[in-house]
């Protein structure tokens, strides 16, 4: 088990947008389309922590978030500026040279090369301080043997928090959790484990692990081993950024395809130049539309190789988009590629 440092950002988006629009500040905010604009069907992207006080979260529906709290401020999500800000975090993490993996727009995890705690909590502390000057962002970083171990700890220590779990100590760190703050188990797992009254990671590592076996397969054994304190989880080297994305407005709504797809054959080229650029390969094309009533929909596509083939973008994103547009009039789309990976740092390249 290696040492690890993990970081998550604080309410990210949300974050992101009070650095740009600090009239915001102290104010319960919400990135996500406007009740009275997208007609109460859109979705909380995140919010920042005055809002979580009323109780929203991410991914709970604008409607249920306004029954909360009627007076939130809103704000639609611009992906093109937190990727923009993500990539500054990452490029930034990847200066100290370490093992590193982008775990997602606002995660990372690296491997501390020295077996030292008091180290890895001075790095930590150093990572903070420099993106709070650098962006103004806060973030929480958490310190384990084990990547997910590490996540767990940072998890546990939010907001604009720094924490440290011992080897010696990680048993009762996990003991008293409910099993689902394992990353990797979602509800239907834990429903299935609580239905034979396994509610806590101690009751999960107390019980016979062919039962575990039997009920969730290979995930099973894996879940006893975490649940005894021991994370086997390795860094897998990725590129030091999430995706790379373009988005535009049209010139006007419109659900007439041929318009729509002229503008994703450019948005695609771009999005090619930049891959080639940054010298990655990518496993996943995605495409987005905004509608004319600021909903949007996203819509991708993964593969089994890594590719930099400016053909299969063009060709993915404008089938992708097919299924997107007659709904509705669109007013903005975008594409993205993710699961990035630095070219010849992997094998099949199509
Ligand atoms: P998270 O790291 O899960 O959330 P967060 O950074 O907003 O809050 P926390 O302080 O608890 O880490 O996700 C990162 C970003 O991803 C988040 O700012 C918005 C986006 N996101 C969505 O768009 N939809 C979702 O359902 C979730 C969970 C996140
Ligand atoms: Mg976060």
């Amino acid at each position: 088990m290696k040492l690890m440092l993990y970081l998550d950002m604080d309410h990210f988006f949300a974050a992101c947008e009070e650095v740009r629009h600090p009239e915001f500040k102290g104010k319960p905010l919400v990135v996500g389309s406007a009740p009275k604009e997208s007609m109460m069907k859109g979705v909380v992207q995140t919010c920042n922590r005055e809002a979580r006080k009323f109780g929203v979260h991410s991914a709970m529906p604008t409607r249920d978030a306004y029954k909360l709290n009627p007076k939130l401020e809103y704000i639609q999500a611009d992906w093109d500026y937190y990727e923009n800000v993500s990539n500054r975090i990452m490029e930034f993490l990847s200066s100290y040279k370490l093992k590193m993996e982008v775990d997602s727009i606002d995660e990372a995890v690296m491997e501390i090369d020295v077996n030292d705690y008091k180290e890895a909590m001075k790095l930590g502390e150093e990572i903070k301080k420099n993106i709070k000057e650098k962006l103004g962002l806060p973030c929480t970083i958490g310190v384990s043997k084990g990547k997910i171990f590490a996540k767990m700890v940072c998890d546990a220590a939010k907001p604009d928090g720094l924490k440290a779990v011992e080897e010696e100590k990680i048993q009762e760190f996990l003991n008293d959790k409910p099993v689902e703050k394992i990353p990797g188990i979602g509800p239907k797992t834990r429903d299935k484990l609580n239905s034979i009254k396994i509610k806590t990671i101690e009751e999960l590592a107390k019980t016979d692990p062919m039962v575990l076996i039997d009920m969730l397969g290979s995930f099973g054994k894996e879940l006893f081993t975490l649940a005894n304190g021991k994370d086997n989880s390795v860094i897998v080297e990725n590129s030091n950024i999430v995706s790379i994305s373009r988005e535009r407005t049209l010139e006007r709504n419109t659900d007439k395809i041929d318009d729509i797809n002229k503008m994703i054959e450019k948005l695609a080229k771009e999005v090619i130049e930049d891959v080639k650029k940054r010298n990655v390969v990518f496993k996943t094309i995605g495409v987005k539309a905004r509608y004319f009533d600021f909903t949007d929909k996203i819509k991708s596509r993964t593969f089994s190789n890594y590719s930099g083939s400016e053909e299969l973008v063009l060709k993915t994103a404008s089938s992708l988009i097919k299924d997107l547009v007659n709904e509705k009039p669109v007013r903005k789309v975008g594409v993205r590629v993710s699961s990035l990976v630095n070219r010849g740092g992997q094998r099949s390249l199509s």
